[in-house]
């Protein structure tokens, strides 16, 4: 049978807040502490991190450890590629969300000539580029380099040579050229972002449920809209930044925001995504539990974790059976 693989990323470079990197650690304690076999259950690879270079100072001001990042990046794309080369469902755990541009090269560099839709869960649009960047922060920027996107009409920033440099290797990550299109992107529950990110958004006229029309139509029918919009997609890659939940749960988390989603609307909105037979990888991202108390953002993110990954072992054994 198809078999689900963890892969955990334990790289917060990306992030503006220390202590990403131990998200997918505190996952794990979450599930010793439930009494829960998840982590025993499943095969996981552990990708290379380089958070030691947290403690140099980065020369890259408009994209912090850009050149680590790259590094980081090759090592997750490459495991996202084997894994589902391998015919396994790669189930990414990871630090800040930065990690996604590689988690979606991996996916076309597994399937070159599939169209990939790409569902992205979170508080954020991550659509910066070092030109526009407000933070240099490169956790918001994976899908301008997924796209292919510098943003140029709404540049504010001068990246120098070396930047550029990194950033057209985030951009051609795997294989050369974008590996996204905008008409197959789909924000959900996205609620702060700056006029940069706006503009960009309104330009490539990406697709954007806010939580008000989510919480009108429900999880179900808004599923059904979402797959609608990504019917020329063979592929969907889900990402769950977790700071899509609403800021009352956790402060375990780098850039909370209000008036985000609650648990069981999380729970239920993956749920549904997932049964989707042409999902074929899910992430989740931007635990800090550093910044947490008694381990409330990552108690509230495994049971969400163990609902989606119940929803694709249903999936898993159903293909099964049709196969057969
Ligand atoms: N848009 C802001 C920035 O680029 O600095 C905040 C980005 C936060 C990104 C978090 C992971 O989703
Ligand atoms: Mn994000
Ligand atoms: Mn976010
Ligand atoms: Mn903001």
């Amino acid at each position: 049978m198809k078999r689900i693989k963890l892969i955990e990323v334990r790289s917060e470079l990306g992030a503006g807040t220390r202590g990403a990197s131990m998200g997918p650690d505190a996952l794990r304690v979450a599930c010793l502490n439930k009494g829960s076999d998840y982590f025993r259950r499943y095969n996981s690879v552990v990708t290379q991190d380089l958070n030691h270079v947290l403690f140099d100072k980065t020369p890259f001001r408009l994209a912090k450890h850009i050149d680590a990042i790259y590094t980081v990046q090759k090592g997750i794309a490459s495991a996202v590629e084997q894994t589902l080369r391998f015919g396994e469902f790669p189930l990414v755990l990871a630090g800040d969300h930065s990690s996604a541009n590689a988690t979606i090269a991996g996916i076309k560099a597994a399937y070159p000539h599939k169209t990939l839709g790409v569902i992205w869960i979170d508080a954020h649009a991550d659509i910066h580029s070092p030109y526009t960047t407000p933070s240099g922060n490169v956790h918001g920027m994976p899908l301008a380099a997924s796209l292919g996107e510098d943003n140029l009409p709404c540049q504010r920033n001068q990246p120098d040579a070396d930047t550029e440099f990194f950033w057209r290797r985030l951009q051609n990550l795997a294989e050369p050229g974008p590996k996204l299109r905008p008409e197959h992107l789909v924000y959900v529950a996205v609620r702060d972002t700056e006029e940069e990110e706006n503009a960009v958004i309104e330009r490539l006229n990406i697709k954007w449920i806010k939580l008000d029309e989510f919480q009108a139509k429900g999880s179900r029918r808004l599923v059904r809209e979402i797959y609608e919009h990504l019917r020329y997609c063979d592929l969907v890659y889900i990402s769950f930044d977790v700071d899509s939940l609403d800021s009352e749960f956790s402060k375990g988390t780098g850039t909370p925001v209000e008036k985000g989603l609650y648990l069981s609307e999380a729970e239920n909105l993956c749920q549904d995504l997932l049964e989707n037979d042409r999902v074929v990888c899910f992430e989740m991202v931007e635990i800090n539990p550093t910044l947490d108390n008694e381990n409330t953002m990552a108690k509230n993110a495994f049971n969400i974790l163990e609902k989606a990954t119940a929803a694709i072992e249903r999936r898993l054994r159903l293909e099964e059976v049709v196969s057969r």
